[in-house]
């Protein structure tokens, strides 16, 4: 399962942030397997579609697409240098697929530390910068050595002292303009900002008609940075009370009591799974109406294999339709005897809301 790691400074919400995803009524995720360290819990990715097939199917069980949220305790200035926990954060940071900073904005004389956001930023993104100037540094210097024998690595050379001067300067990787090609020769070393990152600013409770001019002032902040950073504002003490409710109905009051509309988890966690480049197929009958989780570009038998090993290694065809369109026509049966069902081979790639059956052979 994918993971999601939350980081930023003391007092930011980090913790708030992670209960409300995986503590609280609306997006925890029941799932058995969710571990026992208190530092990570698994979300549910909310998504309209599912809720619909299912209904359509009148399914016994829906289960959601899933992902894990890690509460990365001990950013704090001169981590890089060891102060804090030091590199036992950054670490933790590795082991994660996406980054979601916590940026507070909010003020609150009972809450120590500062309320501006973009402080905040300038701190985390200098701490993750230099962690990654020291890994860069001494790849580069070991690369430069072994290239007077192996010619090959010339693509790595230039990848690295784009990157070194980048970070030089205390400029992270998702800023640095640098080619898809250059992020794949980095790829091998778990640079901490050689990923995408979304970034939530934490507003105050009463600055909720401030949200998007917050949003936007951080936002601006990014415009260096292309498509691999998105801003989310949001209050998360708020959203954190309102996912403590487990009725829906009540929960939604609140939040539209508020002006929150659905809340800005919902959306949180859906630009999150979609900046890791992650997208769902659905199934759905009277038993089960599912979302699973595959990776863009991913082929009919890759997808058949989140499902079971079996399915891919036998796979002999797919049959998809598009869920809005077999949702218009009302059933899987009527859809077959209509021919809207398409047969895919071993080379289709999957669209991100296919609806999927699977023939195979074990
Ligand atoms: N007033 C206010 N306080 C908040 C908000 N979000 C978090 N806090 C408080 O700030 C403190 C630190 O939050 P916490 O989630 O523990 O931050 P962490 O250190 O980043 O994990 C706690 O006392 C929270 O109740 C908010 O939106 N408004
Ligand atoms: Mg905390």
């Amino acid at each position: 399962m994918e993971r999601f790691g939350l980081v930023g400074l003391p007092n930011a919400g980090k913790s708030s942030l992670y209960n409300a995803l995986t503590g609280g009524g609306a997006l925890a995720a029941p799932y058995a397997f969710a571990t026992k360290d208190p530092n990570i819990g698994v979300a549910k990715v909310p998504d309209d579609r599912l809720d619909r097939l299912a209904e359509m199917s009148s399914s016994k069980n829906v289960v959601h697409a899933a992902v894990q949220v890690v509460d990365i305790g001990g950013l704090v200035e001169g981590a890089s240098k060891g102060e804090g926990l030091g590199n036992k954060f950054l670490a933790n940071i590795r082991e994660v697929d996406a980054i979601v900073f916590v940026l507070r904005a909010f003020v609150d004389d009972d809450v120590t530390g500062p309320s501006d956001p973009l402080e905040h930023l300038r701190v985390v993104e200098l701490e993750l910068a230099l962690a990654d100037l020291e890994t860069v540094e001494k790849r580069l210097h070991q690369a430069t050595r072994q290239s007077k024998l192996d010619k090959t690595l010339g693509d790595e050379i230039d990848a690295l002292t784009a990157a070194n001067d980048a970070l030089s300067d205390g400029r992270p990787l998702y800023r640095a303009g640098l080619t898809p090609d250059q992020r794949e020769q980095l790829a091998p070393y778990f640079l901490l900002t050689n990923r995408r990152v979304l970034a939530v600013v934490n507003v105050g409770e009463d600055e909720l008609d401030r949200i998007p001019e917050i949003e936007a002032t951080v936002a601006a902040e990014f415009n260096d940075a292309g498509d691999n950073v998105e801003v989310i504002g949001m209050c998360v003490q708020l959203e954190a009370e309102a996912a403590t409710i487990v009725d829906p109905d009540e929960r939604a009051e609140m939040l539209e009591g508020f002006g929150l509309g659905e809340g800005a988890l919902f959306r949180m966690v859906r630009s999150a799974y979609h900046l890791l480049g992650l997208r769902t197929f659905l199934t759905t009958g009277d038993k089960e109406s599912r979302a699973w989780t595959f990776y863009e570009g991913s082929t009919a038998p890759q997808c058949a294999g989140r499902i079971h090993t079996d399915f891919q290694r036998g796979f002999i065809k797919a049959e998809v339709i598009q869920w809005e369109e077999l949702l218009d026509i009302g059933s899987w049966n009527k859809a077959k005897e209509l021919g809207k069902i398409r047969v895919e081979g071993k080379d289709y790639v999957a669209s991100d809301g296919d609806v999927m059956e699977f023939r195979f052979n074990v």
